[in-house]
């Protein structure tokens, strides 16, 4: 088994930052989430210091919507809680959520919460159980989980729960690892992991790992790497970690390693991208690999921040 190529990965993060190609273009809406999944990677692997905070604090303030609380995905582009809740990452990585108007940006996501506990994403509506993460993740981090009925919201998490042990994305919806995530990661943000079935969705998850060592996301689907977070971080979560096998689900890993240019891809020998790229690196933290920074499974966030958010350390 080949190693992590580190420096190449460092290098090839720093270069999606400045290049105008595909990738960039791919990105341009999503810029907010792609910068999360950037900078968290570089910290992951003590590089951080590669980038100056006030140069990416600037750009992100000039994506915060002053009128409502919320942030864009990118310059002109309108409000929403998935880049809201890396907005808040991404500051909380720098240490900066003092450029926050705490009770302003909060406000924006208690606001979203619905009478029957959902989340919408934004004032168009749309509810997943991926916003009821964002928004419970974010409100965390902020110290003000007390502006919603954290009952209510995990009553309507809960409701998302299948036969299966797994969760899906509204009532009723098919199990999905990514968005297992996000229903346990709000329960355990919330201190409500004992609405899961450990052994159960225990059982599920650690049936995602395929023949070649990576995960799936359901059943019938192939393995890709950013599953190496959805699924690792939710067994951990629910202390079943030890139902896959890490030296096969590691070599998978860095197996899609573009060894040359750095960066990793979803699968051995597919293009590159920072959202594998990041997710491959997680995992691999999650797996406590040599070298790499611990991440937290809840938050997503390494545990050197998380400490320092909740403990002030
Ligand atoms: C802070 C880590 C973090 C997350 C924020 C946005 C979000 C909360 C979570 C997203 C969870 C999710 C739904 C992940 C799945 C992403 C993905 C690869 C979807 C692909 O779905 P399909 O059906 O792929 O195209 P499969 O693998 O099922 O064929």
């Amino acid at each position: 088994m080949g190693d992590l190529e580190a420096e190449k990965h460092v290098k090839y993060i720093l270069s999606v930052e400045k290049k105008d190609d595909f990738e960039s273009l791919v990105l341009e809406h999503l810029r907010m989430n792609g910068a999360y999944w950037g900078l968290t990677t570089l910290d992951l692997l003590h590089k951080l210091d590669a980038v100056d905070p006030d140069e990416v604090v600037s750009w992100m303030m000039e994506c915060y919507h002053q009128d409502c609380g919320g942030f864009g995905g990118n310059i002109g582009h309108d409000p929403h809680l998935l880049y809201t809740l890396s907005a808040v990452q991404i500051l909380a990585l720098f240490d900066r959520l003092d450029v926050l108007d705490i009770e302003k940006v909060s406000d924006y996501v208690a606001g979203l919460l619905n009478e029957d506990g959902s989340f919408s994403g934004d004032i168009w509506g749309e509810t997943d159980t991926r916003f009821s993460y964002c928004a419970i993740c974010c409100l965390s981090i902020l110290h003000r989980l007390d502006k919603i009925d954290v009952e209510k919201a995990v009553s309507y998490i809960v409701s998302c729960k299948n036969l299966d042990g797994g969760f899906g994305s509204i009532p009723g919806g098919e199990s999905h690892a990514g968005q297992i995530f996000c229903c346990v990661g709000a329960l355990a943000i919330t201190g409500s992991l004992h609405h899961v079935d450990k052994d159960l969705l225990g059982w599920w998850l650690c049936e995602r790992q395929c023949k070649d060592g990576g995960l799936n996301g359901r059943p019938e689907k192939l393995a890709d790497v950013c599953y190496s977070w959805w699924v690792l971080s939710s067994l951990i979560m629910i202390d079943r970690v030890h139902w896959i096998d890490k030296d096969k689900l590691t070599r998978f890993i860095l197996n899609c390693q573009d060894r040359e240019n750095g960066g990793i891809s979803d699968r051995p020998d597919n293009a590159v991208d920072v959202f594998h790229t990041y997710f491959g690196v997680a995992g691999l933290s999650l797996m406590e690999y040599p070298g790499l920074k611990s991440i937290d499974p809840a938050y997503a966030l390494p545990v050197d921040v998380v400490n320092r958010i909740f403990f002030g350390k």
